[in-house]
């Protein structure tokens, strides 16, 4: 028979390929989208469009992670085998904008599934998987090189309330024996990643720079340094976790890292763009090789607080679930400049 899964974020990055990578794997998928005023289901659109697949395969339904009586209903009546919950307000900036809506759908989100699933062990065992983050570790003062054992030191709101959810997911374990895992996931991009993450937004602008549909663009810390892995690698992890005999917590990265300023220099290359970078601090630019400024520094991208190194060691992941990584930093750059079509 088919494994239920319920995806919360079923909308974004991590829920689309996972929907796909679940499906593959002959999942009856649930997926849990919001209202909105426009549409949002433009990254899973194409699964309902297969000609091949059968629509009870794939199922939406509305939601949200801050409505307890949704969620609750919503799981009352699937009661899947897995239940993922990627949803989030996802975007570590915006978080210092909107720092208790973050709390309530990155935190509180999580308890309000876990008491659903405890509320129902009676009936099913239903198994949680959440989407920690790299983001937990934070600060300065920490190890070079992060893995499960690093101690958290979380430096934005996003990262204050994702360690919440965390803990939450944890103490529901140990305390009610439910299957619960933590992917703690270093940043992981795709040609569907959020227009507004630094990656989606070097390639696309310099893929619009390079075809004259726009001068410049704007960028904020050049140096902050990433572990960038591709989203679909990442889901595989994050349901190998579910699989496993025993739920657990893993560092899911590729130990390797870059700053956002070699991003971008990687990126030019990739798209033939010769650049050269000239200026210090607020005042470094890149320039085209006619003397074009391409890119700038806007004070407004800065953080009040940044994470200013993030390097994952997935060696607990790689031994106990066999995962490693398979794309690269060049093939994920490629693969979102082939998206862009330019
Ligand atoms: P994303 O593209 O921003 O997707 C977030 C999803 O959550 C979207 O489907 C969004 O819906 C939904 N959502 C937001 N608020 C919600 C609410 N109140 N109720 C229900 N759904 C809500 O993020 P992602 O990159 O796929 O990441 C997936 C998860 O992994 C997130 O929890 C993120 O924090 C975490 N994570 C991501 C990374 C990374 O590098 N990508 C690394 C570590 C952890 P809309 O489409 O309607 O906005
Ligand atoms: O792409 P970013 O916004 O990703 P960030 O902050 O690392 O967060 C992402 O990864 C986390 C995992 O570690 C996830 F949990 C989280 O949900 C999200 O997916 O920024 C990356 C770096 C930062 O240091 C930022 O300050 O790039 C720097 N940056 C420089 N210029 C910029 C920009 N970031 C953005 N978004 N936009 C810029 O113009």
């Amino acid at each position: 028979m088919s494994k239920i899964a319920l995806i919360f974020g079923v909308t974004g990055q991590d829920g689309a390929y996972l929907s796909n990578f679940l499906i593959r794997k002959k999942y009856i998928v649930h997926g849990v989208k919001r209202r909105s005023s426009s549409i949002n289901t433009n990254r899973i659109d194409h699964i309902y469009q297969d000609p091949h697949l059968k629509k009870r395969n794939f199922i939406l339904h509305y939601g949200d992670i801050s409505d307890s009586i949704s969620v609750s209903s919503l799981i009352n009546k699937i009661l899947p085998d897995e239940i993922y919950n990627l949803a989030a307000q996802s975007h570590v900036g915006v978080s210092f904008e909107i720092p208790e809506y973050t709390a309530n759908v990155d935190g509180i989100g999580a308890l309000r599934i876990l008491e659903t699933i405890r509320q129902n062990s009676h009936k099913k065992k239903i198994k949680y998987y959440q989407a920690g983050t790299s983001e937990m570790f934070g600060g300065d003062i920490i190890q070079k090189i992060q893995n499960e054992k690093t101690k958290f030191y979380p430096r934005s709101p996003y990262g204050a309330a994702k360690l919440y959810a965390h803990w939450i997911t944890i103490n529901y374990r140990e305390a009610y024996n439910i299957f619960a895992c933590n992917g703690i996931l270093f940043n992981h991009e795709s040609p569907i990643r959020g227009e507004t993450f630094v990656t989606k937004k070097i390639v696309s602008g310099l893929c619009k720079i390079k075809s004259n549909k726009i001068e410049k663009i704007y960028l904020g810390n050049l140096y902050a340094k990433r572990d960038w892995g591709h989203a679909k690698d990442y889901v595989e992890a994050m349901w190998k976790m579910m699989q496993h005999k025993k739920p657990d917590d893993y560092v899911i990265a590729t130990g390797k890292q870059y700053t956002v300023k070699e991003f971008v220099n990687l990126t030019s290359k990739l798209l033939n763009l010769k650049i050269y970078w000239k200026g210090k601090g607020i005042n470094e630019k890149a320039y085209s090789t006619d003397g074009k400024v391409i890119i700038e520094i806007d004070k407004k991208y800065f953080r009040p607080t940044e994470v200013n190194s993030l390097l994952g060691s997935a060696i607990k992941a790689r031994r106990i679930l066999k995962w490693k990584p398979k794309i690269t930093l060049q093939l994920l750059i490629k693969d979102m400049i082939n998206h862009e079509k330019c």
